[in-house]
């Protein structure tokens, strides 16, 4: 499965399709996985443009993953041999239009599905949420397997999601891998309308005006990462023996825990006079929901994650990084 390329990095023998590849984590991933599979083995898409960071780095399609026609052809077209399915409405956008969330995120899924069952694609990957924890859950430490009671669309959407790769991977074989992400703090590329945007805003805001006004109360904990610990777990997740992933619907992940005040204090150590207000909005209700923290034990027993980013050394690390490319524009 290996072959040995001029650049001296041995890659993989896979054509790799993703879809939402100008999303916060496509951007990041593709970038990632053209690193271990070579550029050229890596197809972007999306229904946006391409986005930026990704330009001269390897191929890019315009697709709609709802287009079932066109996403099999595609994949028939170039190749591909695994699919990693980023295209999704999140939780807070959701709620404005709960029918277009409900179609988008599970028609996408059960489209990748079928084509990788009957096209016998080695690997598909789609992503799930804390969010599928409601408000009867646990609140800290929410174990892997507890009471799962969504109540935002997104969320609901998800945990259908997760039962639809467990079904088409014990019914068909289909090798669809999982992961309940936290909410995810980055500095390459914009958050896509969720309720945990607040804390990529606020580092935004913390360097441009030295102020941020929080949509979620300042005693708001909720689940956390850093985007380079994500894109570890997915790939990790991806390249674990399939023996070792017991759990196939969607494996709980954890990085951090923190509220608005939690890294208004930590941002203040590097910038001294950031100043926090809140203003809570329809999202506060969607943050209460959710569990403040996340047990992923199961995670870390069958395929070994370990985080490497807590609170100090993720603030520390976005704003060195937003710091680099003010001045690389400037
Ligand atoms: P995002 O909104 O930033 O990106 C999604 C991308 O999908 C966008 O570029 C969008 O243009 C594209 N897209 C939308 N409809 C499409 C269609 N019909 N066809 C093709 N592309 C389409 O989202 P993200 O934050 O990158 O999230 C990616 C996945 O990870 C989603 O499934 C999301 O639920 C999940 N997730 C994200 C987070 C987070 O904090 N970012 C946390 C938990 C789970
Ligand atoms: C959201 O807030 O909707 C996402 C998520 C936790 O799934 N960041």
């Amino acid at each position: 499965m290996f072959a040995y390329s001029t650049n001296r990095t041995y890659m993989k023998k896979e054509k790799i399709l993703v879809i939402g590849a100008s999303g916060q984590i496509g951007v990041e991933l593709t970038l990632a996985l053209r690193k271990i599979y070579g550029g050229a083995n890596v197809v972007a898409s999306d229904l946006r443009e391409e986005n930026e960071l990704l330009k001269g780095s390897g191929p890019y399609v315009s697709l709609d993953v709802m287009n079932k026609e066109m996403l099999h052809v595609q994949i028939i077209r170039q190749n591909i041999t695994q699919v990693y399915l980023l295209a999704a409405i999140l939780s807070a956008t959701g709620e404005k239009n709960p029918p277009l969330a409900w179609n988008l995120n599970m028609q996408s899924l059960l489209n990748v599905l079928d084509i990788a069952k009957e096209e016998k694609l080695t690997k598909v990957y789609w992503p799930s949420s804390i969010a599928v924890f409601g408000p009867t859950s646990p609140k800290n430490e929410c174990p892997q397997y507890t009471i799962i009671e969504p109540t935002t669309v997104y969320g609901i959407s998800k945990y259908a999601g997760e039962f639809w790769c467990n079904y088409y991977y014990q019914r068909y074989g289909v090798d669809v891998r999982s992961l309940r992400y936290p909410g995810l703090i980055s500095y390459k590329s914009s958050p896509g309308g969720g309720t945990t945007d607040y804390a990529v805003e606020i580092f935004h805001a913390a360097k441009e005006k030295q102020k941020y006004t929080s949509f979620l109360r300042e005693d708001t904990h909720l689940p956390m990462m850093y985007m380079p610990d994500a894109i570890r777990a997915t790939i990790e997740l991806m390249e674990a023996p399939a023996e070792k992933i017991k759990v196939r619907t969607s494996y709980n992940l954890s990085g951090m825990s923190f509220s608005p005040i939690e890294i208004g204090d930590e941002i203040r150590k590097h910038i001294p006079g950031f100043q926090l207000d809140v203003k809570p909005d329809y999202r506060q209700q969607i943050a209460d929901s959710w569990p403040k923290s996340i047990d992923d034990s199961k995670a870390s027993e069958d395929w070994g994650w370990k985080p490497e980013f807590d609170l100090a050394k993720m603030t520390a690390d976005m704003l060195m990084n937003l710091n680099a490319s003010a001045g690389s524009e400037g």
